[in-house]
């Protein structure tokens, strides 16, 4: 996923107006068409910069010149620039342009040039008039650079191996990569539940803080999420401690991290027997008042924890996009 490019940008040019004559040696020219302006829109169904990050250079069309029998150009094709949510736009020199932070808002970037006056419009009464006609304004040309945020209603985190992506997958259509070893998300991905974007992360250590494992990238998504749920395997052998570690680090990490609401589930719950599972839970349930076991090999179980989170999310707030 490509979530950083730069691209130069640029209007149309304004059409030429026209020098025509009629029959009768009157003036007849029309106007040039206004060049195309640049605009961007957020859009849901674009995830990455990858296709922009090919292009260096993007572009709306030129306005069209007058003609005669006072004919106005045809005006240039605005050119919108469909953008993921959430993109920030800088100029070249690091200063913030604006943040796409919505979908289908359209801002403009560039204004198109003004098509030229053709002789028709500027022929007055003398000669003068008649032999002139305006040039097309010139457009516009401005490099930027963008930055992709995602933005997402629930983010997953917890210790590498947590089964973090194979939660999200079996609450999405996305098959991400699952493996027994740690590291196995490298970056993070976005899956739809419903009207809910969840983003799966990279998983996390002790000293993430610090740049160890694979760094901070990550933080700048968690932005926007309204729900950090919180994953950690059965496996392990003193959960409340692994739990306690995971938060401190998150607080190191940031405090905008450390404050979004959690939601813990515990997951791998099918390695142990029932019995076994009702033990656990009477314990953990004195730290952990309403977090969900679940194994995502068992449908009731993945549905509940669907339910769950759909209840939690609606009742933050309205989906992020
Ligand atoms: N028994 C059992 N194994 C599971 C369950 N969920 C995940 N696993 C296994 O746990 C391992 C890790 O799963 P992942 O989903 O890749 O874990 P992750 O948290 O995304 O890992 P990283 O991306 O490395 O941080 C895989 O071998 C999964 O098959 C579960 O409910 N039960
Ligand atoms: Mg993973």
């Amino acid at each position: 996923m490509i979530d950083k490019c730069n691209i130069t940008i640029e209007s149309g040019k304004g059409g030429d107006g026209m020098i025509a004559f009629d029959n009768n040696r009157k003036a007849d020219g029309g106007n040039g068409g206004d060049g195309g302006s640049v605009y961007v829109i957020g859009d849901t169904n674009v995830y990455d910069l990858s296709k922009l990050s090919e292009l260096k250079k993007v572009k709306a069309q030129d306005g069209e010149n007058g003609n005669k029998n006072k004919k106005t150009g045809k005006n240039g094709d605005d050119l919108e620039i469909h953008l993921p949510l959430v993109t920030k736009i800088f100029n070249q020199d690091g200063t913030e342009l604006l943040t796409v932070s919505k979908s289908n808002i359209k801002v403009k970037l560039l204004d198109g040039g003004k098509g030229g006056d053709g002789n028709f419009t500027l022929r007055g009464d003398g000669w003068d008039g008649k032999m002139s006609r305006k040039k097309g304004g010139l457009g516009s040309i401005k490099d930027i650079k963008l930055e992709l945020n995602f933005k997402s209603d629930a983010i997953f985190l917890g210790f590498p191996n947590a089964g973090k992506s194979s939660i999200v997958n079996s609450l999405s259509n996305a098959k991400y990569k699952v493996a027994p070893y740690e590291f196995t998300t490298l970056n993070p991905q976005l899956a739809v539940m419903g009207r809910y974007v969840l983003m799966d992360l990279p998983g996390l250590i002790e000293g993430t803080s610090k740049g160890k494992g694979l760094g901070l990238d990550f933080v700048k998504h968690t932005k926007y999420a309204k729900l950090l749920v919180h994953c950690i395997s059965l496996e392990n052998i003193n959960i409340i401690d692994t739990y306690n570690r995971m938060r401190k680090e998150f607080l190191k990490i940031s405090e905008g991290l450390y404050s979004i609401p959690e939601f813990v589930v515990f997951t791998k719950a099918d390695i142990f027997s029932n019995e076994q599972l009702v033990l656990k839970k009477k314990e953990l349930s004195k730290v952990f008042k309403d977090a969900i076991y679940i194994s995502v090999y068992r449908k009731e179980d993945v549905n509940l924890l669907k339910e769950e989170l759909k209840k939690r999310l609606s009742s933050i707030s309205n989906s992020v996009v």
